[in-house]
């Protein structure tokens, strides 16, 4: 059954053109040229089980950010998201159908990057999405849903990797051998980041867990950030997680979804930078471990989020939006190209987070 979007703007109050928008791999995002103008988002219900609980997080969290950004003399319809409630003044919209639907004000006068054409710019992220988490040092954790359980615990991953592998769904897996091998050949190194959380040398804080670029907002002439996007998967998580996952998106020398593996590399140059800002936001409050494992959470993010496509291709494209018939592959690819890359220059990542 096609939805009406116009039926579900009308639970907005809204009654204008609407456009598809936006490059996620797992909502629907649409442009409503209202006014004001909004984002009104269709939220994966087969992935976020429970649309209530990823909205409370949403309200909570972006209700603590705009106390923080007013108290500051900040904007706070451009510094956080601001949802715009249904005409019953609730969160969020369930159609008919079951699929639920949220709005939020748009964000003016700022974009999102799919690459960042200079360091400074990637820099700018950093800045972005380490004052985003300083903003959230005192919320209570605690009071969060863990809304995607294990999310980015590598070796639950690996658990589910070997399990898509065994079922072998779409009859995939002879064809992919090497990316395969590539991962089992990396089952050692999964669980360095949950062991130190779990002996305590790693703290549990607020995170947002899914830092790539296009999920901040830079301003379009200061290329400053301007508000982090994409709150779904904030959770209590681990620090590294956040840094780990900027890594692996903007400091990638070509797309995510890149065919031409010579294009793919990890640029120093663009670690540095990230790095350098990111401790500027975040380093005082930061424990040893932390420091220890800062260059490898950029390999195992990356490592990750590889296995995660890998399974997905293994699934039968079940997870992430594709575009095209082997994009799961294409893109565990890069992200398998990356790891190999940084594993010939973890000597000179550490050496970058010790000057920092
Ligand atoms: P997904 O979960 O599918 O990645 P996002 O929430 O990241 O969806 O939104 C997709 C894109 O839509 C973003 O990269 C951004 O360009 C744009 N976008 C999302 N929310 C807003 C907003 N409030 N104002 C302006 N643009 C937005
Ligand atoms: C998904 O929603 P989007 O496109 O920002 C995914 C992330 C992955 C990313 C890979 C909820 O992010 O975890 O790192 O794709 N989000 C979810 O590009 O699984
Ligand atoms: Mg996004």
């Amino acid at each position: 059954m096609k939805t009406d979007l116009n039926e579900i703007l009308r639970n907005f109050a809204i009654d204008v053109e609407t456009a598809p928008y936006g490059n996620g791999h797992i909502n629907d995002t649409y442009l409503v040229e209202g006014t004001p103008k909004t984002i009104l988002q269709r939220i994966n219900t087969s992935i976020f089980k429970r649309p209530d609980h990823v909205m409370e997080n949403i309200a909570a969290v972006t209700a603590h950010l705009r106390k923080k950004i007013i108290a500051a003399g900040g904007d706070p319809l451009r510094e956080t998201l601001t949802l715009v409630p249904t005409v019953d003044g609730k969160p969020f919209y369930t159609a008919p159908d079951g699929s639920a639907y949220r709005m939020y004000h748009f964000i003016q006068n700022a974009k999102s990057f799919d690459q960042a054409d200079t360091p400074e710019l990637f820099a700018a992220s950093a800045h972005a999405f380490g004052k985003f988490q300083r903003m959230l040092a005192d919320f209570p954790a605690h009071t969060l849903h863990e809304v995607i359980p294990n999310f980015h615990d590598t070796g639950d991953r690996l658990r589910q990797f070997r399990e898509a592998l065994e079922k072998n769904a779409a009859g995939r897996a002879t064809s992919v051998q090497e990316e395969i091998q590539f991962v089992l050949d990396h089952a050692d190194c999964v669980t360095k980041v949950t062991d130190a959380i779990a002996d305590g040398s790693i703290p549990l804080r607020v995170t947002h867990n899914d830092t790539k670029l296009n999920n901040v907002m830079l301003d379009e002439v200061t290329r400053e950030g301007v508000c982090v996007i994409d709150l779904d998967t904030v959770m209590p998580g681990s620090l590294l997680y956040d840094f780990g996952d900027a890594l692996r998106f903007g400091a990638s020398t070509g797309a995510e979804d890149e065919t031409d593996l010579s294009k793919i590399e990890f640029d120093l140059t663009y670690f540095e930078a990230f790095t350098k800002a990111f401790l500027e936001e975040v380093g005082d409050d930061m424990t040893a471990r932390e420091r220890e494992l800062l260059a490898f959470s950029a390999l195992l993010l990356t490592l990750e989020c590889g296995i995660r496509f890998l399974t997905d291709y293994l699934n039968g494209d079940t997870y992430f939006r594709i575009h095209r018939e082997h994009h799961n592959l294409d893109r565990c690819r890069t992200q398998f190209k990356l790891v190999a890359d940084m594993e010939k220059k973890m000597a000179q990542m550490n050496a970058i987070v010790a000057k920092y």
